[in-house]
C-alpha cells in the first residue's frame, strides 16, 4: 500500500517538474500550480489519503510528500519569477525612438485642389467666386443663353431632363454657363466672376469624356471689353496655374451665347504634340470654351449691349487636371480606387 502511495507520488513529481520546465506563461504556471499543489490538486489528495496507510507508515510517507510538496512549490516560485523577468526584458527592449506606424490621412481630390487653384488665381485678379445650382431649369440652361427649343445647338450637349413641372422644365445644368446670366441679374453690371462647379452630360465616357465632370465659368462684362482682354485674362490664368509657358492655340468655334466664339486647346502633355491615345493622335486636347457675350445674353442678364461689353470662357477642371499629373484617362477620378488617390 505504501509502495503504491510512494511510486503515485515519485511519478506526480516527476510529471510536475517536466511540466514545469516546459511552462512558458505565466498563465500556463498558474494552472499548473493548481492542478498539483491547488487545493483539490494531486499532492494534496495523495496527503488526504494517508489515513488508508498502516499507522507506522502515515509519519514517513507524510514527512516524504509534504517535502517534496514545498520543493514544488519553491520550484513554481522560481519559474515564475523567470517568467516575470522574461516578460520584462521585452518592455526593456522596447525603443521609443523607433519610427511609429502613422494613420493614413486623406487629402483633397486632384480635381477638388486644382478647383481651389482656380480660385485663388481669380481672386486675386478681382473677381467674385460664385456657385450655382446644378438641377437647373431650362430657361437658365438654354432659352438664355440663346438657345431655344427648336435650335440645333441643344444637341451639341446631351442633356439629362429631369421630371417637368407643369410650367417649367428642369435639367441638370450641362455646363456651368448658367450662371452668367444668373449672376448678372443678381449683381448687375460691370461684373467679374468665376463660378466653378459639377456639370452632367448625358454622353458615352471614354478616355477625355465623363458623364459628370467638372467646369469653371468666367465671366467679364464691362464697358470696352474685347477680344484683347479676354486673351489677356487666358495667358495670365494658364500661366499662373502651370507656372511655366504652356502651348495653347485659339480656334474659331460656334457656341450660341457667344460672338464671336473660340475654342482653347493645350498641346497634350503625354505626346508633347506627337499624337496619343489621350489627345486622340491630334497632339492638342480641347481645354475650354470662350468668346465675347452675345448680345442677347447681355440683354438676358438686364445689361444694355448698346453700353456694355464681355467676355466669357468654361474650362473643363478635370482635363486640366489630367494635363497637370499626367493622367491618360478621365474615368480614374471617379473610380474610387484609393491606390490611384494616394499618389498625390
Ligand atoms: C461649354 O460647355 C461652354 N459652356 C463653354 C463656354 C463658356 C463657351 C463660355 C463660351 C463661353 P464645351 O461643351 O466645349 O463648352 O465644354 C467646355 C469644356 O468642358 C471643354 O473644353 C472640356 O474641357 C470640358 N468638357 C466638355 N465635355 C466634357 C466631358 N464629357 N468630360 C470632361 N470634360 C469635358
Amino acid at each position: 500500500m505504501t509502495d503504491d502511495l510512494n511510486r503515485e507520488l515519485e511519478r506526480a513529481v516527476e510529471q510536475a517538474r517536466s511540466a514545469l520546465s516546459s511552462v512558458s506563461t505565466l498563465d500556463e504556471l498558474e494552472a499548473l500550480e493548481t492542478r498539483v499543489l491547488g487545493r483539490k490538486g494531486e499532492l494534496t489528495g495523495m496527503l488526504r489519503r494517508i489515513g488508508t496507510l498502516p499507522p507506522e507508515q502515515r509519519g514517513p510517507f507524510g514527512q516524504a510528500a509534504n517535502r517534496e510538496k514545498s520543493a514544488l512549490a519553491e520550484a513554481v516560485e522560481a519559474r515564475r519569477e523567470e517568467l516575470r523577468n522574461a516578460s520584462l526584458a521585452g518592455v526593456r527592449d522596447f525603443d521609443p525612438t523607433t519610427p511609429g506606424i502613422r494613420p493614413a490621412r486623406g487629402h483633397q481630390h486632384p480635381v477638388l485642389a486644382i478647383r481651389r487653384e482656380i480660385e485663388e488665381i481669380f481672386l486675386s485678379m478681382g473677381f467674385l467666386v460664385l456657385d450655382g445650382p446644378e438641377v437647373e431649369t431650362e430657361h437658365y440652361n438654354f432659352e438664355a443663353l440663346n438657345i431655344p427649343g427648336h435650335h440645333p445647338a441643344r444637341d451639341m450637349q446631351d442633356t439629362f431632363w429631369l421630371e417637368t413641372a407643369p410650367d417649367v422644365s428642369f435639367v441638370m445644368r450641362t455646363h456651368t454657363s448658367p450662371m452668367q446670366v444668373r449672376a448678372m441679374e443678381r449683381f448687375g453690371v460691370p461684373i467679374r466672376a468665376v463660378v466653378p462647379g459639377r456639370v452632367y452630360r448625358n454622353e458615352t465616357c471614354d478616355a477625355t469624356h465623363e458623364a459628370t465632370f467638372h467646369q469653371v465659368e468666367g465671366l467679364v462684362v464691362d464697358r470696352g471689353i474685347s477680344v484683347a482682354h479676354l486673351k489677356g485674362v487666358m495667358g495670365a490664368f494658364l500661366g499662373r496655374l502651370f507656372g511655366r509657358e504652356v502651348t495653347v492655340r485659339l480656334r474659331p468655334h460656334y457656341f450660341p451665347f457667344v460672338e464671336p466664339g473660340f475654342e482653347l486647346d493645350f498641346q497634350c502633355v503625354h505626346c508633347e504634340g506627337a499624337g496619343c491615345s489621350v489627345c486622340k493622335r491630334s497632339g492638342w486636347i480641347e481645354m475650354l470654351g470662350c468668346g465675347m457675350v452675345h448680345p442677347r445674353v447681355l440683354e438676358a442678364g438686364g445689361a444694355d449691349p448698346e453700353e456694355f461689353t464681355g467676355f466669357a470662357f468654361g474650362v473643363g477642371i478635370d482635363r486640366l487636371a489630367m494635363m497637370r499629373h499626367v493622367i491618360e484617362d478621365i474615368r480614374h477620378f471617379h473610380a474610387g480606387d484609393l491606390r490611384f488617390f494616394e499618389q498625390f
